[in-house]
């Protein structure tokens, strides 16, 4: 499903991760747009993790909003609660259009 235009969002991942691999799988069942950044293959990804979100922790999506602001969001169970709620609002969304 294709996000509006308003919101991106961007997974800080590696492979090995169990949570990770936890919060991937949501993002295929959930179908919401999500661009992957694994930070064992890409050193800048990880310095960009480090400096935005203050740790290295993964898994951590990325929220850039419309108005500008960037949120950091860790914990797979919350990044996958954030998304089933952003699916969720697409969803209703299509369907009144
Ligand atoms: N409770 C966290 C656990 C995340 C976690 O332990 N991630 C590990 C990799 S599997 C990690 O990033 N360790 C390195 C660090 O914390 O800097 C979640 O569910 O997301």
């Amino acid at each position: 499903m294709t996000r509006s235009q308003s919101t991106t969002l961007v997974l800080y991942h590696y492979d090995s991760c169990p949570f990770c691999a936890k919060t991937r799988s949501s993002i295929d069942e959930l179908k919401v747009e999500v661009e992957l950044r694994n930070i064992q293959l890409n050193h800048q990804h990880r310095i960009d993790l480090q400096q935005g979100g203050k740790k290295t922790q993964v898994p951590c999506l990325r929220i850039d909003e419309a108005n500008g602001e960037t949120q950091w969001l860790y914990e797979s169970d919350d990044i996958i609660h954030y998304l089933a709620q952003q699916q969720h609002e697409l969803f209703r969304l299509t369907r009144m259009a």
